[in-house]
């Protein structure tokens, strides 16, 4: 077993509560540039959020939801400008400084850094939302903080394969035993454990029934000092927040 040396973080849902009110509303705005009458509503987009990544996500709209749009020949064209589009109005979206960072965010990352722990990010997302997200709601220059930030096209196949974690652990040249992944989802904790990483939760509304199943610990947040979380699944080994002291009890080391 390595000491910890390194923590992961997944970016929408567990950085940031970015999907309701940020991805979705700029998959709206795309559809509506395009003059299509799709329009993606709170609940049908937790049914969407089955499937990773905003092109393949609308790939499974068509072909599940939307079944009466006929796919031809141009429809990946217009799904790929559909998708460019998403970026433009989701960055632009940031750019307002309207969607934070989730409770403790700041201060994990901080700590991390302050104790030499090497952060790094794996995520099905574009990596200017990436990048828009870190800059507006972390601190301008905070993607320098990162080793690697592994996300989008990067790897063929998204999440639940575990291909985006196991490229980034390939970057940092370290062994998944010395680190922690951070999660939100199902489809995440999958792609993470498949990668042998051991995973700490946190949900979100559109996550909090999904199955963690071998999850070092499911928890409500990581928690502030003077806001504790709630645990609902695992040994929070009598901690109020998530620091670095808890993740090497929880990581063995
Ligand atoms: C979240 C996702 C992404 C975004 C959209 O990934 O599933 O697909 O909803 O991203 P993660 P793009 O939790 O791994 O960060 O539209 O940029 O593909
Ligand atoms: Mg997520």
């Amino acid at each position: 077993m390595n000491n910890l040396q390194a923590l992961i973080f997944d970016v929408d849902g567990t950085l940031s509560d970015t999907e309701r009110d940020g991805h979705r509303v700029a998959f709206n705005l795309a559809f509506k540039e395009y003059d299509l009458d799709w329009n993606w509503d709170i609940e049908l987009y937790g049914q969407l959020l089955a499937v990773t990544g905003g092109k393949e996500r609308m790939n499974y709209f068509l072909d599940h939801f939307n079944t009466d749009f006929q796919k031809t020949d141009s429809t990946q064209n217009l799904i790929k400008e559909l998708h460019q589009s998403k970026t433009r109005h989701y960055t632009e979206l940031l750019a307002t400084g309207t969607i934070p960072l989730r409770t403790g965010v700041k201060r994990l990352l901080k700590e991390a850094l302050d104790n030499n722990l090497r952060i790094a990010i794996a995520t099905t997302t574009t990596p200017e939302n990436v990048t828009a997200l870190l800059e507006h709601a972390l601190e301008p220059g905070s993607t320098e903080w990162f080793d690697v930030i592994a996300a989008g096209d990067i790897v063929p196949a998204k999440k639940p394969a575990p291909d985006i974690y196991t490229y980034a652990l390939e970057k940092m040249k370290l062994p998944a035993s010395a680190c922690l992944a951070f999660e939100d989802s199902e489809n995440g904790i999958r792609s993470s454990m498949g990668a042998d990483l051991k995973t700490l939760i946190t949900i979100n509304d559109y996550t909090k029934d999904h199955d963690f199943t071998g999850a070092a610990i499911v928890l409500s947040d990581l928690g502030e000092p003077d806001n504790k979380f709630t645990t609902i699944a695992g040994d929070d080994h009598g901690f109020n927040f998530v620091n670095i002291d808890m993740l090497k009890v929880i990581h063995g080391h």
